[in-house]
C-alpha cells in the first residue's frame, strides 16, 4: 500500500492489468520504509496526462520513477523524455511473445535518454534499485541495503550448509 507522508518514488503503469506485476515493486519500497505513490498513466490512452505527471514529477519531490508497461511499452520512455529525475523501466510480460515485445521496447532507448531497465517481470528489483539509487544520498538507507545484502548472503549460506548436511 502507498504510504501517506510525501512520495519519494512514483510507481506508474501503463494500465491497472499492470498491478499484479507492478505491486512488488512497492512491496520492495514498503520493506525499506520509502514513501512511493501509485497511478495510471498511459502514453498511448492518456498521453497528455502522463506528460504533464513526468514533468511535475521533481518540483512534487519525487526522486525516482519506476515505469511498468507491457507489449508497445513507450510509458517508462516517454517519462525519461519528461523528467530529469531517474526511470526504472519494467517490462511487463502479456500474453503473447512473453514479455520479449515489451523488454525491446523499453530497453532500446536512443543516446542521451536512459532507462534503467530490469528483467522482464522483476518489479521487486525495480523497487530495490531504486533503494539504491536514495541510499546513494540517504546513509540510513544505504545501511538498510547493506543489511538487506548480508541477509541474502546468510540465506544463500544457509541453503548451501542444509544441502551438505
Ligand atoms: C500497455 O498495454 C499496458 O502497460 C499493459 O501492459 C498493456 C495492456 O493494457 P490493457 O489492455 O490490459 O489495459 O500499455
Amino acid at each position: 500500500m502507498a504510504e501517506a507522508s510525501t512520495p519519494r518514488v512514483g510507481v506508474v503503469m501503463g494500465s491497472d492489468s499492470d498491478w499484479p506485476v507492478m505491486g512488488a515493486t512497492g512491496a520492495a519500497l514498503d520493506e525499506f520504509g520509502v514513501p512511493w505513490e501509485v497511478g495510471v498513466y498511459s502514453a498511448h490512452r492518456t498521453p497528455q496526462r502522463m506528460l504533464d505527471y513526468a514533468a511535475s514529477a521533481a518540483d512534487r519531490g519525487l526522486q525516482v520513477i519506476v515505469a511498468g508497461a507491457g507489449g508497445a511499452a513507450h510509458l517508462p520512455g516517454m517519462v525519461a523524455a519528461a523528467t530529469p529525475l531517474p526511470v526504472i523501466g519494467v517490462p511487463v510480460p502479456l500474453k503473447y511473445l512473453d514479455g520479449l515485445d515489451s523488454l525491446l521496447s523499453i530497453v532500446q532507448m536512443p543516446a542521451g535518454v536512459p532507462v534503467a531497465t530490469v528483467a522482464v517481470g522483476n518489479a521487486r528489483n525495480a523497487g530495490l534499485l531504486a533503494v539504491r539509487i536514495l541510499g546513494a544520498g540517504d546513509e540510513s538507507l544505504r545501511q538498510a541495503m547493506v543489511e538487506f545484502q548480508a541477509d541474502l548472503e546468510r540465506t544463500v549460506l544457509d541453503k548451501d550448509a542444509a544441502l551438505r548436511a
